[in-house]
């Protein structure tokens, strides 16, 4: 068995006890071992981190460049390889995990070029014969923890501007699936990161993780995953006054008005809901539905659900693979007895035993439901959704708005009108209109409101408010 060490000052370091990393197709088949760390690992990899910080906030824009470009080069020659493990170790399909992996060397190559678009201003004082300088510069030792559902993406988000804005980075990865991170670490060593510039800690959110924001010289955190671990990384980082950014849940609404075009709607709605079995937090798991479509809308979907092919994510004829683990499909297996008993009509959502030791799980619909019940304040994240009636637009508008999270909202409907009505109300910082509320470009700003985001954007350009800090100079000369 492959064993795998976490990566402090340019070294590969066993750190603690080797963990198995389990394919969740087929839980006979393990993937590799993994050396998890402890507190006393994140020292290390701070330490390193504080040490390389001078030199690299100091390195010229061409070598940051010249890194990130190359690990974006790597990231896509190697997509098919990559993609292939990506779905073994988290369960998605072979077609999102190559999607995902190229993903993950746009956005390398994206700020690659932002490394060469360092910018600020110079304006004229208030005051005589003095100029004002804007200027940005690196926050300095960042802590990056990134969830399981992208773990190649969303690791290479936050670590390419972190590095491109000239900042050292320690990344503790999802414990169930460490190989995507290591596969990166590797690339960046490969590609000649400086020693101690990027460190990957591998470990237990409990203990790394706790480590990580606790620890007075990591001056930032970004965080995607739960609601209920951010509130905890936000308290404790506010306790220190440290930069955070946090992504969290989402229970995203989709409208269907009466004017959708049904060939638009329908698989905008089975994307959204279900591919990548339901684990995206820009997941549709609320379809809110005007009256005059709805029998005819729940039909399409019920007939395209049956469609869907649930199997192991490496074969190609899959749409759907497995949940992620048993305690998640455990969870989700709650849901949809939650579901019928606060009276929804339940279609599909039983486990399936595929031949393999696979964790799978049939999509469900649950129809007949209303917006006050659990199964559409919690965020399930698994492949269900519900079906919510409206009478009209207004309704429609208030149920997507009355949530708890505000991530995403899309809408289907051939009127601008509507369109644009929607993308004025929606209380959520990304509006999809005709398109899933899932699957998102890498260059423009990517976030959310209410319990769904917290501090600064993450990607595109946006992404320098959070790995900078402003400075403004004054000068007079005198
Ligand atoms: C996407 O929908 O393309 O954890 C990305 C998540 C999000 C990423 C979604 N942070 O699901």
């Amino acid at each position: 068995m492959t064993k795998h060490d976490s990566l402090i000052n340019g070294k590969w370091q066993k750190l603690g006890d080797y963990k198995p990393n389990i394919n969740p197709s087929d839980t006979e088949d393990v993937i590799g071992e993994y050396s998890y760390g402890d507190a006393s690992s994140v020292e290390a990899a701070v330490a390193a981190a504080k040490s390389a910080q001078e030199a690299w906030r100091n390195s010229t824009p061409q070598q940051r460049f010249d890194l990130l470009d190359a690990v974006g080069n790597k990231l896509a020659e190697r997509s098919k390889e990559i993609g292939a493990f990506l779905s073994r170790e988290e369960g998605k399909t072979l077609a999102e995990g190559v999607g995902e992996t190229m993903r993950a060397s746009q956005v390398f190559k994206f700020h690659a070029g932002e490394c060469l678009r360092q910018v600020g201003d110079l304006q004229a004082s208030t005051r005589p014969d003095i100029d004002v300088e804007t200027t940005r510069e690196p926050v300095g030792v960042v802590g990056l923890i990134t969830p399981w559902n992208f773990p190649i993406a969303i690791p290479a988000w936050k670590i390419a501007p972190a590095l491109a804005h000239g900042n050292c980075v320690i990344l503790k990865p999802a414990d169930l699936t460490p190989g995507c991170a290591h596969i990166i670490a590797e690339l960046l060593v490969e590609c000649g990161c400086p020693n101690g510039v990027f460190n990957l800690v591998m470990g237990r959110g409990s203990t790394v993780g706790e480590a990580l924001i606790s620890h007075p010289d990591v001056d930032a955190i970004s965080f995607t995953g739960s609601v209920a671990t951010g509130r905890h990384i936000a308290e404790v980082c506010g306790k220190q006054l440290k930069k955070v950014q946090l992504e969290m849940g989402g229970k995203n609404p989709m409208v269907v008005m009466n004017d959708a075009d049904l060939s638009i709607a329908v698989p905008a709605c089975i994307n959204g809901t279900f591919f990548s079995t339901g684990q995206r937090c820009t997941a549709s798991s609320r379809l809110i539905v005007e009256a005059g479509v709805h029998d005819e809308f729940v039909d399409a979907m019920t007939k395209a659900m049956s469609n869907l092919k649930i199997g192991d994510a490496l074969d190609p004829s899959s749409h759907i693979g497995p949940v992620v683990d048993e305690k998640q499909l455990l969870s989700n297996l709650k849901y949809v007895d939650l579901a019928r008993s606060e009276a929804a009509e339940v279609i599909g959502g039983q486990r399936l035993e595929l031949g393999k030791n696979g964790f799978f799980q049939a999509p469900a619909l649950f129809l007949g439901t209303d917006n006050a019940m659990r199964i559409n304040q919690e965020e399930i994240f698994g492949p269900c959704g519900s079906v919510i009636k409206a009478a009209g637009f207004e309704e429609a508008m208030a149920i997507a708005n009355d949530t708890p999270f505000g991530l995403t909202a899309g809408i289907c409907t051939s009127s601008l009108k509507t369109a644009r009505e929607f993308k004025r109300q929606a209380d959520v910082g990304m509006v999809m209109v005709n398109l899933p509320t899932a699957g998102v470009d890498y260059h423009v700003a990517f976030g959310g409101r209410k319990g769904s985001s917290f501090g600064a954007r993450e990607q595109g350009r946006y992404a320098a408010e959070f790995y900078t800090t402003v400075k403004t100079a004054y000068c007079f000369a005198g």
